[in-house]
């Protein structure tokens, strides 16, 4: 699949859009040359309360003062009780038409149909002020505006997750969560709460082991995958179902930072990812995704090849039941107002169209009932549906009435059913030819009992996969992040207590981490026979689109730097010159530049500045392409940098940098970077 390479066209298109349209009248209600109070009432000075005299006290009569102050101490709602911190962009999602064969849903059945979305992506724990680059799942939420009403796929970067029944979503979050003493720490994994709860409730295993890989530390929003977890039920057209997982495949790959680095980016620019989609926005270099599906029999037992598919906790690999595309999604319009739009957006697992359908699944259940609920406290009431952002494409004629917040202004007497009185305006029920909503009939039947399925018992199995499908470096950054996260733990009794867990995975990972935290190994029960599944495994030798990277040159602002400048500009990729002072052309100084900026590095000059020498060092550690121009050459051996080192490149022109760029990092450096003792 082709990246979409800057275009202003698109751009263009992307200024109109049905949803944008149906948000202008919003958009429109400050419009009047002059200020004016919130009633309207025009304003000849708004800097001064108004006094009794200059060193009066100010006038409890001061209605502007008071409505000012008013309203400014309540501009503040609350933030997300998970998921606070997030960014957002709008989009085009683009159906290939191939998934009519099991959904009637218009917006993926119909070919070539474009129907607008907004995306939310968020970390999940941190506060709505935190760090974007922490160690953690991320939020990958589609809201699509379709003709047959608002459709929400709430999915994360990771596809299992840390519970199997919603009923433990409170323990977990509040074991995740910063210590309620202190509120420490924001945003992270390493703390005893998050080790004590995982460590003891064995299900979230798997979840850990993604937490721990490198997904948890994307290198940008625009290279991770997104996963909609649960299994969904399909009906087609002719009332056929299947059940069904739903992806999110990057056009640009997956890739993620260096741990150090993404720990260094949450300082020098806690807003890396955020900034990331914006910019890219505004440049023409759309984020890109295909939707896809793996497709798997409506069996009565709903297993696949022995894996339960009710169960959050597991995956079906791809090659047990390959991911099919189904369509295509840009993001290709920012919004304009953080609060009215990114903010205030309301997902909905309930949000559902004809032609798709919840599963049993005991977390998706739950799930139903928490993100309606939310929204009434975080959104002030029943009527968020009404906010411009929620708004449904499709005609809303509901028989709901009043409320917090009410902003339509419904006629008649009549808001029930059935009626003789409301005429033909009221509205009637909608059967299936017109495109109601009708459940599939599904037999239910069980004792009223808390309890799982025993399958769901098999903890390791999985966490055991996703381990032996990952490449070595992988699989080191894993036994680096447990050994960083569980060192941080204060209670040694937890620390070993993990270790156990572990043993039960992987003997290998256990021996590596115990030895990092200076325990012994304890013996487990890994699973016996583990098949990898490689569509895991982020590190191949695929070379990958480029665009939205960001090369640095330590030089000037000079002709070769220009020439390159220009020719990585049609692949997407941002040249900024790296100077010992301001000035045009220059977009970095020594002091403001740091590595974690930069895909890639040329050292173009001769210097010996300190700042210039960490840059580089860091750049080599994370692996990173260094490319070596004219006097550049003396910097690198400044920086104790072997110029014969994998990855150093000399004299390179734009087709070799961009040829490293696709690899993401030079892999081959990372064996070298390792510790002596190890
Ligand atoms: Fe959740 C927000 C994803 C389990 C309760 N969740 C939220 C968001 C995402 C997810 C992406 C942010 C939406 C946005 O951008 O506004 N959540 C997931 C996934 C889960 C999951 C992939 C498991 C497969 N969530 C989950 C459970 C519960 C919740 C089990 C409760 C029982 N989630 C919420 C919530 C939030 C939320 C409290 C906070 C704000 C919101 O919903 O609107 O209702």
């Amino acid at each position: 699949m082709e990246p979409t390479v800057p275009s202003p066209k698109a751009k263009e298109e992307a200024e109109t859009s049905p949803v944008k349209e149906s948000l202008a009248p919003a958009r429109g209600l400050q419009t009047g040359d002059y200020l004016t109070t919130a009633q309207g009432l025009r304003l000849p000075d708004t800097d001064h309360s108004l006094k009794a005299g200059p060193r009066g006290p100010s006038l409890l009569e001061d209605f502007h003062l008071r409505e000012k102050i008013t309203h400014f101490d309540h501009e503040r709602i609350p933030e997300r009780v998970v998921h606070a911190r997030g960014s957002g962009a709008y989009g085009t999602f683009t159906a290939y038409g191939n998934a009519a064969s099991v959904t009637k849903a218009g917006f993926l059945a119909e070919k070539g149909l474009e129907t607008d979305v907004f995306v939310r992506f968020s970390t999940v724990l941190g506060s709505r002020g935190s760090a974007d680059t922490v160690r953690d799942t991320r939020g990958f939420a589609v809201k699509f505006y379709t003709a047959e009403g608002n459709f929400d796929l709430v999915g994360n970067n990771m596809p299992v997750f840390f519970i199997q029944d919603a009923i433990k979503f409170p323990d977990v979050i509040h074991a995740a969560k910063w210590h309620p003493d202190r509120e420490i720490p924001q945003a992270q994994t390493a703390h005893d709460t998050f080790w004590d709860f995982v460590s003891l409730h064995t299900e979230a295993t798997h979840h850990v082991f993604w937490a721990m890989s490198d997904r948890a530390v994307p290198r940008s929003y625009r290279t991770m995958e997104g996963f909609g977890v649960h299994t969904f039920r399909l009906v087609n057209a002719e009332g056929e179902t299947a059940l069904v997982k739903f992806h999110w495949k990057p056009v640009a790959g997956v890739h993620s930072l260096a741990w150090e680095e993404a720990q260094i980016t949450a300082g020098v620019d806690p807003d890396f990812h955020r900034r990331d989609l914006a910019d890219s926005i505004d440049a023409g270099l759309f984020y890109e995704f295909e939707l896809g599906i793996q497709v798997m029999p409506d069996s009565d037992d709903e297993t696949f090849h022995g894996i339960d598919l009710l169960d959050p906790t597991k995956i079906v690999p791809e090659e047990l039941a390959p991911v099919q595309p189904v369509g295509k999604l840009v993001l290709n319009r920012n919004p304009d107002n953080f609060h009215a739009e990114t903010e205030q957006i309301a997902f909905h697992l309930g949000h559902l169209v004809p032609g798709i359908e919840v599963t049993n699944d005991p977390l998706l259940q739950g799930r139903l009932f928490s993100y309606l609920d939310t929204q009434l406290s975080r959104l002030g009431g029943p009527n968020f549906a009404q906010l411009p952002i929620n708004r449904s494409q499709a005609p809303v004629n509901d028989n709901h009435r009043d409320g917090l917040h009410q902003s339509v202004v419904h006629r008649g007497i009549v808001a029930y059913l059935p009626n003789s009185l409301a005429g033909p305006e009221g509205p009637v029920p909608a059967g299936p030819e017109v495109g109601g909503y009708v459940n599939v009939p599904k037999m239910v039947h069980g004792e009223k009992v808390r309890a799982n399925p025993v399958s769901f018992a098999d903890h390791y199995s999985q966490a055991a996969l996703f381990y032996a499908s990952l490449s070595p470096i992988e699989q080191d950054h894993m036994v680096e992040a447990f050994t960083f996260e569980l060192s941080k733990c204060y209670e040694q009794a937890i620390r070993e207590r993990m270790l156990g867990v572990l043993a039960n995975v992987n003997t290998e990972l256990t021996a590596k981490v115990a030895a990092g935290l200076g325990l012994p190994a304890p013996e487990g029960k890994p699973p016996l026979e583990v098949t990898p599944s490689p569509a895991l495994r982020q590190i191949t030798d695929r070379v990958w689109p480029i665009a939205g990277r960001v090369v640095g040159i330590i030089g000037a602002p000079d002709k070769q730097a220009a020439a390159l400048q220009k020719a990585l500009k049609a692949q997407g990729v941002v040249v900024r010159v790296i100077a010992p002072v301001g000035g045009p052309g220059v977009e970095r100084t020594f002091q403001t530049a740091r590595s974690v900026e930069f895909d890639a590095v040329i050292a173009a000059t001769a210097t010996t500045d300190l700042q210039m020498m960490v840059l580089l060092q860091e750049a080599y550690r994370h692996a990173k392409p260094i490319g070596v121009w004219g006097k550049g050459e003396q910097t690198l051996a400044n920086a104790g940098i072997d110029l014969k080192a994998p990855g150093i490149l000399l004299d390179p022109d734009a087709d070799t940098l961009a040829a490293a760029l696709g690899a993401h990092r030079v892999w081959a450096r990372v064996p070298l970077l390792k510790p002596a003792a190890s």
